[in-house]
């Protein structure tokens, strides 16, 4: 062994040891337990950001435990390689999306393969690839077999100038990114998928996710939105027409004084004809942003549409207004109002004069004067009703509808199907074809997959596959058609890689289903907060729709969630002349520190001139506060890097970035290369394999104790409480005995010998590399280190035999003696009364009694 840990020349040996021994490659083994560790797959943006080597780190350290633990592991790495920022990019750089795309994925490949993640390369998948969208292209047109696929129209962002549809992003302050010109709203044919058929098993399959952070439960929870509620219809006096309206609250009905219709509700668009100003105000609201959100935040504004509406039980009749903040696609379209319980209704209500009427008691310090009273109690002011709390009234008010045939008890979901069009270039083809009869019919499967060109010139507006005439061109039956232009929604590729990976070379179906069903679920799967609703709920739902199709038995794809913190830096800025912050990035700035660790100064080291500290922030562009894993790697080599994420907080909390925590680490894995290197050497000739043949002294049984109660420590933090942080911090308080532990006698060194063997198996996961290097040279069992078993508590070493009792006279200690485990109470107390510093203290006296409190104190009282 070199003497000088040299993390360098270490870790990229054992990275071909690896590779060269195809070690991580994974084959079902229907013997063997399995267990699949997934972290979520990378955009292949351009380099590795800290918050991916946190990720995957993780997933690293849990999927070599589980190894060790005799599992047949799984886990795979690909790339989610479709979406917007590589055309920006291809522009930028003139290129095209798709060179851009592969290059990145080959350097980010490399970053990974540096930091020794334990991954099977054998299965890796880039989803921009013909052979991953092809499946999905070919699962689309199933989906539409089965009837869960339609087109319908929906609101997009135009830009008039450059003819194209944005995206969210492209469209800076309501102006297009590249033409400037006001984004306008407008509708065209998108595809759907309908998850909506599938918001109550997505909603009730949440409560087995027992593993899943109750959080992430609850965003979904509430992202799904089901209430329960009544529909009811409303006629329009003076006409045939009638319109219905969804309420959660029937209780209030007697307390309708007005309804509200969306502006685009089918009512308010005919009542426009010949209504000028609220034809204006249609207009308007096409323009208007319609997420909830921006619905709940913006100025509550209506029109008057002249019509009255019945009331359905008491025949009275109410005023219709068409309103902003009525969603049309959400129950229907259309609200009765309620001012005097409803906090929107009554703002509105008050703005245009509209009256209110209270019509549930509410408590003694609610003031219909000046707000509504909008929690449930007993109704009054609603005659045959009067009395009933929420439950009865609930009850009785939809029994009635429902006789009078007026409404029905409804279940509503805030879910809303899935859109999955795109007009962007960058994504898999919509496997559709449009007939010139207006019909949309699917490719058929032996034309699949529909290639997207790569070999494309940017135009920096609309889609090259839009832009070239022939590219859409096709037949249909003989008749001249046109394919789809547009794209799928990236969401898709990332719905359903989890069980690609379980065949991913598979060129004849889209999922092996012997393989998929023994790999599938996901025993553990690692990703940032951020995908808690949207790429989470479409996995689930994917995976449903995989198993109505046959392709996998189990009902949810990820058995087990972790989500973990983000990672954050110190940031550094000066204020620029008009008052705006130039952020600096930390690299190049001299920090000096008191004791506490506040920063005492800061100098740029670009101009020797002081900047401003703005503490710790979530590692970004914007603040100029990445730290490049590239640079630490290549100072300190993957083990340090690793071993500091890993320590310096819980997965799932904040992790701030320390050069002073890097060092530490890095100190540490110096120190176990250094006990191991002096254990070897003075262990050269000396036979110490059997332990049992030794006879310990104290201070060895001491230190075996020590290492058996870390084994057990490390154990369960790693396998049940993912604490791998006061994990590693227990392994280093092990290192501060074994620092201190002799090394003369046989037994000495046997007994470091298994502590060290011990803890290059319990580093194994976190610092894989010099673990590898470490555990032949240690004496390792003839197996290489990622094959070694965990180790294992030896019960016997964790008994204590001898016992440190403290003696007391007269409440003061005066002597602390060793006893033997199972010495009897008057043994100990032979023992303590005759000890000489406990003589001192007695000696003369009269012995009045003797307390003694098993294994721990011996009281005497004596005068
Ligand atoms: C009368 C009422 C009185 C209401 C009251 C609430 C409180 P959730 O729980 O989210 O399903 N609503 C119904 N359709 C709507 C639409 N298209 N756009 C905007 N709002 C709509 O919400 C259901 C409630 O949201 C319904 O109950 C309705 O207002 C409103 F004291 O009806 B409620």
């Amino acid at each position: 062994m070199e003497a000088i840990y040299n993390p360098q020349a270490i870790e990229a040996t054992v990275q071909k040891f690896w590779t060269d021994n195809n070690t991580f490659q994974a084959i079902e083994n229907p013997d063997k337990e399995k267990f699949y560790c997934l972290a979520m797959f990378p955009y292949p943006s351009g380099r590795l950001h800290m918050g991916h080597v946190r990720n995957y780190s993780l997933g690293d350290v849990i999927s070599r435990y589980q190894r060790m633990q005799g599992k047949n592991v799984m886990q795979p790495m690909g790339w989610d390689a479709f979406g917007l920022p590589a055309e920006n990019a291809a522009i930028k750089n003139n290129t095209a999306p798709g060179n851009w795309t592969y290059e990145n994925i080959d350097y980010m490949r490399n970053q990974l393969q540096s930091l020794g993640f334990g991954y099977d390369w054998g299965r890796e998948l880039a989803t921009c690839k013909q052979d991953y969208y092809r499946w999905e292209q070919w699962f689309f047109t199933k989906l539409y077999e089965k009837g869960l696929v339609y087109k319908k129209n929906a609101t997009v962002n135009w830009d008039p100038v450059d003819q194209t549809v944005l995206a969210n992003e492209q469209v800076i302050d309501g102006r297009g990114w590249r033409s400037g010109a006001i984004v306008e709203r407008k509708e065209i044919p998108q595809w759907f998928i309908k998850i909506t058929a599938y918001a109550e098993e997505l909603l009730n399959d949440l409560d087995q996710l027992t593993d899943w952070p109750e959080q992430v439960k609850t965003m979904q929870r509430n992202w799904i939105g089901r209430s329960q509620g009544v529909e009811m219809t409303f006629n329009v006096a003076d006409s045939k027409e009638s319109f219905d309206i969804y309420t959660t609250r029937p209780d209030t009905l007697m307390g309708v004084t007005y309804v509200a219709l969306a502006a685009q509700h089918p009512l308010a668009v005919a009542a426009a004809k010949d209504n000028v100003e609220l034809s204006a105000f249609i207009e308007e609201c096409k323009s208007s942003k319609t997420t909830e959100a921006d619905m709940a935040a913006m100025e509550k504004k209506g029109v008057d549409t002249g019509l009255k509406a019945i009331h359905p039980l008491t025949g009275e009749l109410v005023p219709v207004w068409a309103a902003n903040f009525v969603l049309m696609d959400y129950g229907s379209g259309a609200v009765m109002s309620v001012p005097g319980h409803d906090q929107r209704d009554y703002e509105f209500a008050l703005k245009y004069d509209l009256a209110i009427k209270q019509v549930i008691a509410g408590q003694e310090s609610d003031d219909i004067a000046k707000a509504a009273i909008t929690e449930k109690s007993t109704l009054i002011n609603s005659g045959e009703f009067d009395g009933l709390d929420f439950e009865q009234a609930f009850k009785a008010i939809s029994d009635k509808l429902i006789s009078e045939e007026k409404g029905k008890v409804t279940t509503n979901y805030r879910l809303r199907d899935w859109g999955v069009s795109r007009q962007r270039y960058w994504g898999t083809p919509i496997p559709m074809i449009n007939l010139a009869n207006g019909e949309s019919v699917p490719v058929p499967e032996d034309e699949l997959p529909v290639v997207l060109p790569e070999d494309v010139v940017m135009n920096g507006t609309t889609s090259p596959i839009k832009d070239d005439p022939q590219w859409a061109k096709t037949t249909y039956n003989g008749e001249a058609a046109l394919r789809e232009t547009d794209t799928f929604d990236t969401f898709m590729e990332s719905s359903w890689y989890y069980a690609r990976y379980c065949s991913p070379n598979d060129d004849s179906q889209m999922l092996d289903p012997a393989k998929a069903n023994y790999w599938l679920p996901v025993d553990q799967y690692i990703g940032g907060i951020e995908h808690a609703i949207l790429h989470l709920l479409y996995s689930r739902f994917f995976h449903k729709l995989l198993r109505d199709v046959g392709l996998v038995e189990c009902d949810e794809p990820f058995k087990k969630l972790l989500c973990q913190g983000m990672v954050l830096a110190d940031t550094y800025y000066r204020e620029a002349e008009n008052g705006a912050q130039e952020w600096i990035a930390p690299s190049n700035v001299t920090v000096e520190r008191d004791d506490k660790g506040q920063v005492t100064s800061s100098i740029s080291k670009l101009d020797g001139q002081p900047v401003l500290s703005a503490g710790m922030s979530k590692m970004s562009k914007s603040k100029n506060n990445g730290i490049d894993p590239q640079e630490v790697i290549e100072k300190y080599g993957a083990d340090t890097v690793r071993l500091f994420i890993m320590f310096t907080s819980p997965p799932e909390q904040t992790l701030e970035w320390s050069d002073a925590g890097v060092e530490g680490a890095h100190r540490f894995v110096k120190r176990v290369y250094k006990l191991a290197n002096d254990l070897v050497e003075s262990t050269q000739g000396v036979d110490i394999s059997d332990l049992s043949k030794l006879t310990l002294n104290a201070d060895q049984k001491k230190l075996r104790r020590e290492l058996h109660k870390t084994i057990a420590k490390v154990t369960d933090d790693i396998g049940r409480r993912n604490t791998f942080n006061t994990a590693i911090a227990a392994i280093m308080e092990l290192m501060n005995h074994l620092g201190k532990a002799k090394l003369n006698s046989d037994e000495d060194k046997a007994v470091m010998q298994e502590a060290v063997r011990a803890v290059v198996l319990m580093l194994t996961p976190i610092t894989p590399h010099l673990c590898h290097h470490l555990w032949q040279a240690v004496g390792g069992s003839d197996v290489n280190v990622e094959d070694a078993s965990w180790p294992v508590v030896d019960e016997s070493a964790l008994v204590e035999d001898e016992k440190l009792i403290i003696v007391q006279v007269n409440g003061k200690v005066r002597a602390k003696i060793t006893v033997a485990a199972d010495a009897s109470k008057e043994d100990v107390e032979a023992l303590g009364l005759n000890d000489e510093s406990v003589l001192k203290f007695t000696n003369g006296n009269t012995i009045r009694k003797v307390i003694y409190i098993p294994g721990k104190l011996l009281n005497i009282v004596a005068n």
